[in-house]
């Protein structure tokens, strides 16, 4: 344990990491009152990332650990699937329950019956992947994660070729800040830190782009405020002023991408007129955006996710990732870009997740889940219908695209589901058997920073309340329970951990204890691929190959109509079209004070979010003859939900939002605003097309 008890306070604060699913990864200083409680949390100060700073919801996380509601004990249940109605039993009965199902799918429709699904709760490298240890130990089917990366980052890719880029560090080095399709006003605080560090020192300036005023865009000194689905235009119309305007930087286009003259060809039609009719921002704010970018040696691009979170994003990703290849930026300190960071770890999993033992079982597209559980041919790809699943860290009920066709799928009576959570998730209603889960204060574990550099220590501080075990527990039981033997269950968490890291030519974890996180930023010309882009030719393409883009990131290969998406960037024309039957554009941006679905049942959090909202604009909401507040349906091809309407003139007429994700019950109808959104799989591998919805919107009076 790595505690130490300040000079003059007599409070204990312990060291840790922030587990969820956020690129900031912040390290974190946790007031310990007792061996069972904790009181403030704070951001590490001496952590040049974090450097002190930590989100609202984070820093009362007593509320979270602490909650009333927090699962205690194993369960099973004795109502409908769904009605969230159980009985308690113990640990040894839940876990002979679930290896019983596990063993009997397995005798009646083969292995591959069996698919323990999971996703991004924890960031632990032991919590979240130990899990496939036991699918690849016994040959269970397999999952593919397109829920959030599957298209921004064959979009990133396509372009440089790895998924890292500049440290973030060097915003602070930055005379120009770009933030586009992102919010890190909700959603990595730590962004805005470096940002104010250069605005403060350099008196740098903040650009976003995005599709209302967020957070960030109230910042911001330079506002692009676009349609949805059109950043790819907005991207070429700039480009096409670089060009024109003479801030192509051409040796450096020469050395290091693919085709200059290409692109410049490509771009010739696609004048700031042109982009301004698509994306609706005037061709003057394009032409002074593109000149300031021109202007500016030191252009940092921080690119979100949420703008990719279209059936064209991940076209739009590999346009936008295009711009500072043209002039250049990336040849200095505070310039380039920076999508994601998680290329940089290249971790060697074949202990952690027994990696050897994998025998090319089925894999499953996740997004898919409610096609997969209602059998719907294509996604069970030729294997067996899904008899059995153990979920961890992942809350499909609520958070998976197309909510009516999932929960169609696990009020299957054929189904066992076994889910292991902190609290009764949407997703844990449907469950048979339910398993109390610890959270990371209450376990040891390891965590990257998908948005910084860091590898980070978060050993146990606390005490788990009433019965919750660990996911390794859980994962190590119902392998011997299920007869499934590797040396990986020979060996402790902790001997994993060590193991992944040493295995990834890293130092060991005593080590890794000793100094709370190994910062393992690559040297300057590597991050600003200054020895090449991360193709094999070392260029930039400027010319998409979506095939090898797909190869590289996605466990299914190509998925989705890719001989539709064009190689060239542009304006691709794949996201759903308002028209007369839905004429308004919904997306669905994450909150400030929820996390995914986590978060939505502390207090603090939900005073702050108050209730499922609508943000519409004043004369769209005239038009419709209601007024703030209103009780609104809102309909897509999917389904409908109901929303309150907020009055905002912060977005352009046509253009709707929906901010969190609610539990499902908090909704009339316990419908979500998953309801809304399409699984289909957007080219050229799949992904949630959250933002991308064409609704109607009718006042439920
Ligand atoms: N409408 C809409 N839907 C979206 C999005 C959107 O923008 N709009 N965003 C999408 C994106 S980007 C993502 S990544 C997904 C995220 O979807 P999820 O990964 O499902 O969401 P989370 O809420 O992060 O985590 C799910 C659960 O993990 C549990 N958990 C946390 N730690 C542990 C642990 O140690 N053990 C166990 N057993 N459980 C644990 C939490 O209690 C929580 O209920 O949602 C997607 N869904
Ligand atoms: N508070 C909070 N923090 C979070 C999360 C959360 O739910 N809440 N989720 C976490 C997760 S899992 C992830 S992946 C990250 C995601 O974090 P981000 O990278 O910030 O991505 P999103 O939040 O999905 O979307 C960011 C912005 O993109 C905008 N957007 C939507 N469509 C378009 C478009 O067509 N063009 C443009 N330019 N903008 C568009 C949205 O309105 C939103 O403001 O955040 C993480 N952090
Ligand atoms: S949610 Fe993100 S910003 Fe908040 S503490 Fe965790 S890592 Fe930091
Ligand atoms: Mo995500």
């Amino acid at each position: 344990m790595n505690i130490h008890q300040p000079s003059g306070r007599n409070i204990k604060t312990g060291r840790s990491v922030c587990p969820h699913d956020c690129p900031s990864a912040c390290a974190l200083e946790v007031e310990l009152l007792d061996e069972r409680t904790i009181g403030r949390v704070r951001g590490a100060k001496d952590n040049s990332y974090t450097r002190g700073v930590i989100c609202e919801k984070v820093a009362r996380y007593s509320e979270r650990v602490h909650h009333p509601e927090r699962l205690l004990h194993p369960m099973k249940r004795v109502g409908p699937k769904g009605a969230g109605q159980f009985e308690r039993i113990s640990w040894d009965e839940a876990l002979d329950l679930t290896a019983a199902a596990f063993l009997k799918a397995e005798a009646e429709h083969g292995a591959e019956s069996v698919w323990p699904y999971y996703y991004a709760g924890t960031m632990g490298l032991l919590m979240r992947d130990g899990i496939e240890r036991l699918t690849n130990v016994k040959g269970y089917s397999t999952m593919y994660g397109t829920v959030c990366i599957a298209l921004s980052w064959p979009g990133f890719f396509a372009g440089t070729g790895r998924i890292a880029g500049v440290d973030p560090r060097e915003m602070q080095k930055s005379d120009l800040i770009i933030v586009w399709g992102g919010n890190p006003v909700n959603t990595q605080v730590n962004v805005m830190t470096h940002v104010g560090i250069a605005r403060k020192e350099r008196g740098a300036k903040l650009a976003c782009v995005d599709i209302y005023e967020t957070g960030t865009m109230k910042q911001a000194d330079i506002k692009l405020l676009i349609r949805p689905g059109t950043d790819g235009a907005l991207a070429c119309g700039v480009m096409h002023v670089l060009f024109r305007d003479g801030y192509a930087d051409w040796d450096y286009l020469r050395q290091y991408t693919d085709d200059p003259e290409g692109m410049e060809a490509n771009l010739a039609e696609k004048t700031p007129e042109w982009a301004a009719e698509i994306c609706g921002c005037p061709a003057s704010e394009i032409v002074a955006f593109a000149e300031l970018i021109g202007q500016t040696p030191r252009s940092f691009f921080r690119i979100g996710y949420g703008f990719a979170r279209g059936r064209n994003g991940a076209a739009n990703m590999h346009a936008v990732s295009c711009i500072p290849a043209i002039t250049g930026a990336w040849k200095h300190e505070g310039g380039g870009a920076l999508h994601s960071n998680s290329g940089i770890y290249k971790w060697n999993r074949r202990l952690l997740e027994a990696q050897d033992a994998n025998r090319r079982q089925r894999v499953m597209d996740q997004a898919r889940v409610g096609e997969v559980l209602c059998g719907n041919p294509q996604d069970l790809r030729g294997g067996p219908k899904v008899a059995a699943m153990l979920i961890q860290n992942t809350n499909p009920v609520s958070i998976a695209p197309d909510q009516t066709r999932v929960k169609e799928g696990f009020a299957r009576e054929d189904l066992f589901v076994c889910v292991h959570e902190q609290f009764i998730t949407d997703t844990a209603k449907y469950a048979d058997v339910l398993l109390p889960a610890t959270m990371f204060l209450e376990h040891d574990d390891i965590y990257q920073g998908g948005g910084h550099s860091h590898i980070l220590w978060g050993g146990k501080l606390i005490e788990p309340p009433g019965e919750a075990r660990s996911n390794d527990f859980v994962i190590r039981e119902l392998a011997r329970r299920v007869g499934a033997r590797h040396e990986s269950f020979e060996r402790s968490g902790n001997e994993l951990i060590d193991d992944i890291l040493r295995r990834s030519g890293r130092k060991g974890l005593d080590q890794l204890e000793e100094e709370n996180w190994f910062d393992i930023q690559p040297d300057f010309a590597t991050a600003h691929f200054l020895k090449g882009f991360g193709h094999a030719d070392g260029k930039f393409h400027f010319r998409a190959d979506w095939k090898g883009a797909a190869k590289a990131m996605s466990k299914m290969g190509v998925l989705g109509p890719i001989e539709n998406l064009p190689a060239w960037p542009g304006h691709y024309e794949a996201h759903e079209q308002a028209d007369a039957a839905y004429p308004f554009r919904l997306a669905t941006s994450p909150a400030r004070t929820f996390l995914n679905s986590t978060f939505n049942e502390t207090p603090g959090s939900r005073a702050r979010e108050v209730r499922p909202s609508l943000l519409m604009h004043p004369d769209d909401l005239a038009a419709l003859g209601a007024s703030d507040g209103a009780r609104l349906r809102v309909g897509s091809r999917r389904g409908e939900v109901v929303l309150h309407a907020k009055a905002f003139d912060g977005l352009r007429r046509g253009v709707v939002i929906a901010e969190g994700l609610w539990p499902n019950e908090a909704h009339e109808g316990g419908r979500g605003i998953n309801t809304l959104t399409g699984a289909d799989q957007p080219a050229p591998a799949g992904g949630g097309a959250y933002h991308d919805n064409a609704v109607w919107v009718k006042t439920a009076g």
